[in-house]
């Protein structure tokens, strides 16, 4: 069976054939609609996966928000372009005629990422920092979702209670301080305005603002990891998205978490699939891999 993957995040829209075998066969890439409306969505999706689908038998998505009876519903809705809910599902089934299963983007990049580590794991984190900080947690061999789809959204715990505002309403969450949106929210004078990738570009460059604000998400994202660890006694933590994999991001968590106590030290690790962990999850488990 082929499968048609979807990943909706903040940022960008992926989509790939998967086969039973966990092979891309063909995958495409926009960028995600900054409008409010969900036309603007659902035309997104339509364009991205109009040649796609002929070939698919089913569909899977990952997407950003957390996922209730096939709905999206935005935890920080300024992630989505001000979009607070989507009958994603129905939206999907309806353009293709195809069965449709959607889940969390994190959670699903976390489901591929223990397929991945092998059979001596049974306690692990995903997270990926993006233009959000999401999360997924498997227990036991199992991937939590929650009753209402929100389990896992670790970056909406506290980071600092003096923090910036977080789109979801509450302040000081970690992802409004190491988000990519948040690493590019904090950026003042001739940064102002970057994106984080930009911000990245200068801090390599030497930049000392640009290297503070990076470090500043590290720092939080250390922090959070030695919480998931005393929560959940996770055998290893992986990051992901595209903040998370920047070059030198991991080290510099590390050795944030080195100043933990050591109870709290846990192994860490970039996603084995990279930027596909979402799309190959979301495939996953539609094959009924749980
Ligand atoms: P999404 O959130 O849609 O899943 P990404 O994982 O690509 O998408 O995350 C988007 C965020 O990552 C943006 O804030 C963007 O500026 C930042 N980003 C993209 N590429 C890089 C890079 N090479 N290095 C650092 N940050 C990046
Ligand atoms: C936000 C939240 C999570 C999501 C995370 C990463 C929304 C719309 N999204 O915390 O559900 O998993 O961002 O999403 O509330 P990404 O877009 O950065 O991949
Ligand atoms: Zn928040």
């Amino acid at each position: 069976m082929t499968t048609l993957a979807i990943d909706i995040g903040g940022t960008k829209l992926a989509a790939a054939l998967v086969d039973d075998a966990l092979n891309l066969l063909e995958r495409r890439e926009l960028s995600t609609p900054a409008s409010q409306t969900p036309d603007a969505l659902h035309a997104a999706l339509r364009t991205l996966v109009s040649p796609l689908f002929p070939r698919a038998d089913r569909v899977a998505i990952a997407s950003t928000g957390m996922i209730r009876d096939g709905m999206l519903l935005a935890i920080n809705p300024q992630n989505l372009g001000g979009l607070h809910n989507f009958p994603l599902a129905d939206t999907l089934s309806a353009m293709t005629g195809l069965p449709v299963l959607a889940v969390n983007d994190a959670q699903a990049a976390a489901w591929a990422e223990y397929r991945a580590l092998g059979d001596d794991y049974r306690d692990m984190a995903f997270i990926t920092i993006s233009t959000g900080v999401g999360g997924g947690v498997v227990h036991n061999g199992q991937l939590m979702c929650g009753t209402g789809g929100f389990a896992g959204h670790l970056g909406h715990t506290l980071a600092d209670p003096n923090g910036p505002m977080c789109g979801c309403g509450r302040r000081g969450c970690v992802e409004a301080m190491a988000s990519g949106r948040g690493i590019a929210a904090a950026a003042q004078g001739e940064l102002a305005g970057c994106d984080a990738k930009t911000i990245f570009t200068r801090a390599g460059e030497g930049d000392e603002q640009a290297a503070w604000l990076i470090h500043r998400s590290a720092q939080a994202l250390a922090r959070l990891i030695a919480d998931v660890k005393a929560t959940t006694d996770c055998q290893c933590v992986v990051l992901g998205g595209s903040v998370g994999l920047a070059e030198g991001y991991l080290t510099q968590v590390d050795a944030y978490l080195a100043q933990e106590p050591q109870a709290y030290q846990v192994r860490l690790q970039p996603a084995h699939y990279r930027h596909d962990a979402g799309l190959l999850g979301a495939a996953l488990l539609a094959q009924g891999d749980k």
